[in-house]
């Protein structure tokens, strides 16, 4: 593979157009939306001045996702999410990919950066899917997708008399906010969304090498945007260093992957299978009840795999088990897989 992209991106000179000023960037909140093994992401806001024609400029605030490293990290954790900028910058701009909105590096000497990214209010697909298995509408049986019990549920809900509990506000809080069927057709849709985005990045040689549901956002719609990609190939390397396999996501790496490190948009393709799993289990951890140990990557040198998720037919599991080839050149390029998505939703409506 020619991964000299990475190398390219990671010793191009850090573009000054991308810098936004430190004062013109606010923290909404002290407390964070999350955080990761290796960096913090708040809730901020950007200012940015619009000159209008008549020479009264006014002042957008925009909405952002502030990506920035804990304080006193490593050295390591910094250079990566320098790397992690250079690489959004590098890949460019896609509707299917989280924005970089731009970056802070004043002061870096501090071992400080904060990376501004397009802010999705939907949050994570990860949390999205296990917070919504009550209201989910179909399941599939004997490979053809029928409505489940819980079909007239969420209209039940719609026009009861009687005062809602609080959980079911909870369980139905996403559809009064305007998605309209929770079905196996929005379940594809993502999938086709990540697709398209993957397509994207592999067409610019950028390898993701993190793909999970917890790495897929929605956007106000309930679209689905890729983040957190460019940074983790490096960390992984870090972490083996530093701890053991068990630290790696191994549950979503090839076999190529876990034994040697090597990562491709082919060993993107097995991690994305591994994310539609997720997607068609409404948010099941992959291999559940496995604990790491060597007898993992055995098993899956002897053909094991994930089963058949309850909520998909088997063309889409077919196209599942292609991509965890073991050989990566025999799995299916993204070009390809999108291809199969679209045909298979067609056929389905
Ligand atoms: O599941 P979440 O709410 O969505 O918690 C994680 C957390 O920050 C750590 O990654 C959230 N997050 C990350 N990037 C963004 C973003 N661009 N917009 C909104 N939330 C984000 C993520």
């Amino acid at each position: 593979g020619d991964y000299s992209v990475e190398l390219l991106a990671q010793n191009k000179p850090y573009n000054e157009a991308y810098e936004i000023s430190r004062s013109n960037i606010k923290f909404d909140s002290k407390i964070p939306l999350g955080e990761g093994e290796f960096g913090v992401v708040y809730k901020g806001s950007v200012m940015r001045q619009n000159e209008a024609e008549n020479g009264v400029s006014t002042i957008e605030s925009i909405p952002v996702a502030v990506k920035t490293v804990k304080p006193n990290s490593n050295i390591t954790c910094l250079r990566s999410l320098l790397k992690e900028v250079k690489v959004m910058i590098y890949a460019g701009m896609h509707p299917r990919i989280v924005q970089m909105i731009g970056c802070c590096t004043e002061n870096i000497r501090k071992g400080e950066i904060l990376l501004l990214m397009e802010f999705c209010p939907r949050g994570s697909l990860e949390d999205f899917l296990q917070k919504n298995r009550v209201p989910f509408r179909n399941i599939v049986r004997k490979g053809r997708i029928v409505e489940n019990a819980e079909q007239t549920a969420y209209s039940n809900y719609q026009q009861s008399p009687y005062p809602i509990s609080n959980e079911n506000k909870l369980n139905y809080q996403n559809w009064d906010q305007g998605i309209a069927n929770f079905d196996i057709f929005q379940l594809l849709r993502w999938c086709i969304q990540i697709a398209e985005g993957m397509e994207f990045l592999e067409s610019r040689k950028v390898i993701h090498s993190d793909l999970a549901t917890r790495n897929v956002l929605l956007d106000e719609k309930f679209e689905a945007k890729i983040s957190d990609f460019g940074l983790s190939k490096q960390l992984y390397c870090y972490t083996q260093y530093v701890k053991k396999r068990q630290a790696l996501p191994w549950r979503y790496l090839s076999i190529e992957s876990i034994k040697n490190m090597e990562f491709s948009s082919q060993s993107d393709v097995w991690g994305y299978a591994v994310l539609c799993w997720e997607i068609f289990t409404l948010g099941e951890k992959p291999y559940p009840g496995v604990v790491w140990s060597d007898q993992f990557i055995r098993n899956l040198e002897e053909g094991m795999r994930l089963p058949k998720p309850k909520y998909t037919v088997t063309e889409c599991y077919n196209i599942m088990l292609r991509c965890w080839e073991e050989d990566p050149a025999m799995r299916p390029t993204f070009i390809e897989i999108l291809g199969e998505l679209n045909d298979l939703m067609t056929s389905l409506l």
